[in-house]
């Protein structure tokens, strides 16, 4: 327990982020949980992988990719120990395969629809999103993207860094200049941690005023977002939760020690609309935010029953 009490840690203080890194790294503490845990009942195997999984589950509450990947990985049938262990371990493995051929093939389909010489905007840090502006690179077009600072975790550096090992020419702004410069633009990539039913997308804290300037402007808005990423549960009308972090994050608190009548807020994603967003470019190809329930339907449906 004590290395899955250290991965759940790292997710929750965000040494480990990003959607899709949050759910492998589930995976993989689960995988090697189940593999060292040491039971004499499979009541008491039961129960140990159940509060495993709630307790990894508990650390962001947003990113739907983590529940989704647990469930999945912890879908065992057999009522044997050792069994049910090699279920779980071929579970993992298989989605943590998975996951790492979707980022490639959304790298690939998505990058068709970059134009030589487009300019993109980008927000936060998402490996999705980040595939198909690589991919594209890759491919031969010259581009270059606009990549917003992202307070207060300022996961806008880490885009950058990645972009300038490629040798892809980047434009570091603030938040705050997303409307300013969308004139400039040719398209906007982001990635998500979750997307419902009705294709809302909930993504980093001002991807929706991206969004809204784009729409403005009439710029195209990519979603890119692995099947895993569709929240199945939003079907029956459960809302997506929105992780309200520390205010640590944005202020120093001794700044702020003497203010006794000021709150901070620290929302880490917010909603964006499907109807403010073109397409989304999954695994398995792009779709019109409109028809998400598909891809839940078709690639989730193991989580279906259970709802
Ligand atoms: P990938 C991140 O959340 C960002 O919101 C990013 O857009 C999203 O996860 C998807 O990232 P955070 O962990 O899975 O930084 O595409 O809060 O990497």
């Amino acid at each position: 327990m004590q290395k899955l009490k250290e991965t759940a840690e790292k997710i929750r203080t965000m040494e480990l982020r990003g959607a899709g890194r949050i759910a492998k790294a589930a995976a993989e503490a689960i995988r090697d949980y189940a593999a060292g845990l040491e039971v004499v009942s499979m009541e008491e195997f039961n129960t140990c992988i159940r509060e495993a999984s709630s307790f990894l589950i508990s650390t962001r509450p947003t990113a739907v990719s983590l529940p989704n990947a647990v469930k999945l990985v912890t879908k065992y049938s057999s009522g044997n120990i050792e069994e049910a262990r090699k279920e779980i371990l071929g579970n993992a493995n298989l989605f943590i395969e998975r996951a790492d051929k979707a980022l490639e093939k959304i790298g690939k389909i998505g990058a068709r629809r970059i134009k030589d010489g487009d300019i993109i905007m980008t927000h936060c840090n998402s490996h999705a999103a980040l595939s198909i502006i690589t991919t594209a690179f890759e491919n031969g077009k010259s581009i270059s993207v606009i990549a917003t600072e992202s307070r207060p975790r300022r996961q806008g550096l880490s885009t950058i860094h990645h972009l300038n090992k490629f040798g892809i020419p980047t434009t570091l702004i603030v938040d705050s200049a997303v409307r300013y410069y969308m004139k400039d633009v040719d398209m906007i990539i982001v990635g998500a941690d979750a997307i419902s039913t009705n294709g809302t997308l909930v993504n980093k804290i001002g991807t929706s005023q991206l969004a809204l300037a784009a729409h403005e402007a009439r710029k195209t808005f990519m979603v890119a977002a692995e099947t895993f990423k569709f929240s199945p549960s939003t079907i029956v009308g459960d809302l997506i939760e929105i992780e309200e972090r520390s205010s640590d994050e944005i202020i120093d608190p001794l700044l702020i020690a003497d203010l006794s009548h000021l709150q901070v807020k620290n929302p880490a994603f917010d909603f964006t609309p499907a109807r403010y967003i073109d397409m989304i470019v999954t695994d398995v190809g792009i779709i019109s935010p409109a028809i998400a329930y598909v891809i839940i339907k078709e690639h989730l449906s193991w989580e279906l029953g259970e709802i």
